[in-house]
């Protein structure tokens, strides 16, 4: 972490404690890297103000988004260590500290967004956001991020063989990476916020991401070439700190629980539609959309099963996954 973001955090952090004295309430301070007005931050926004009428102001939820207080990786260390009380980051940050998130990733994995729904509404879904608390982090909802599909700067993507060689940057987890090693890519992890310029300077040749996320970065400014690939739909996770959680009463906690259920509903209006938007400001940008047969796609991301779905406990979640229907 600089320096920069240290003095943006103290400082960040100092605020919302003086906020905290002078109305006597606990505000939860949550994070988030995207602008204003992406869903994810309008979600936690709206699960705030639900929890502040349903405790009479006693709890309040206040969003740093914008990435004011640091790269994933980084707020998610601080949330696990109660620094940040709440953080909204996609599941893929989080699959090396906790190994059940991974199977929200897997390529293909579901057949489509109700599919993706039906698992995390249900039984799954809260087993695997249980699967945070040993970890520091109790987990409350997942929200959609819709299909990530790849975009590049010089060369569209048309096959699996155009990715041979391409440096493509991916989130900070080893299941990416194997993805993108499945693929015949090389990939690069880095934070989000580091992905523009990487694209412009030609660190990297590409990325993938879904619609709202490549049109609000601008990544579709210095990458005009994006495949529907659609290779993954892992979604988004809202978790607390168990630092933060273990302080609520258990009344509070039924609340903060609640409001995150109910926000996932709104989150999800909010999610179409901004996918439509933000689809349609790249087409109109000039954006070069592709579309492919997946068939070569999906039967290159064997070798990711073979060595991910390997343990009992990881066969059976991925058997129940495919079983729901
Ligand atoms: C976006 C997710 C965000 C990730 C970003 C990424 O909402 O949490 O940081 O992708 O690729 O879709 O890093």
């Amino acid at each position: 972490m600089n320096t920069p973001r240290i003095l943006g955090l103290a400082a960040a952090l100092a605020l919302s404690c003086s906020v905290a004295t002078a109305s006597a309430q606990t505000v939860l301070r949550s994070a988030d890297i995207h602008p204003d007005g992406y869903p994810t931050v309008e979600a936690v926004i709206y699960m705030g103000k639900l929890v502040k009428e349903r405790t009479n102001g006693r709890l309040d939820v206040q969003v740093f988004n914008n990435a004011s207080l640091g790269s994933e990786k980084d707020t998610i260390e601080q949330t696990r260590f109660g620094v940040i009380d709440m953080n909204r980051v996609n599941t893929a940050p989080f699959n090396n500290l906790v190994p059940q998130t991974q199977v929200l990733g897997l390529p293909f994995l579901f057949r489509s967004v109700d599919h993706m729904h039906k698992v995390v509404d249900g039984p799954i879904g809260d087993e695997i956001l249980a699967a945070f608390e040993p970890h520091g982090l109790v987990g409350l909802a997942f929200y959609d991020s819709g299909a990530r599909s790849f975009y590049t700067t010089k060369k569209p993507v048309k096959s699996v063989a155009d990715l041979k060689g391409m440096k493509i940057r991916v989130q900070q987890s080893d299941l990416w990476i194997a993805m993108m090693k499945a693929f015949g890519a090389n990939a690069t992890p880095m934070p989000f916020g580091e992905v523009y310029s990487s694209l412009e300077t030609g660190v990297v040749d590409g990325a993938e991401n879904n619609w709202p996320s490549y049109e609000s970065s601008r990544h579709f400014e210095v990458a005009k070439n994006y495949t529907l690939t659609e290779h993954s739909l892992a979604p988004e996770a809202l978790v607390i700190s168990k630092v933060s959680w273990d302080k609520l009463s258990p009344e509070d906690q039924k609340i903060v629980r609640q409001a995150a259920k109910e926000s996932v509903v709104k989150m999800r209006e909010l999610w179409l539609a901004r996918e439509k938007a933000s689809e349609e400001k790249v087409r109109n940008a000039g954006v070069k959309v592709f579309t492919v047969d997946k068939t070569p796609f999906i039967e290159a991301m064997k070798p990711v099963y073979d060595s991910f779905v390997t343990d009992p406990k990881m066969k059976d979640l991925v058997t129940r996954i495919q079983a729901v229907q």
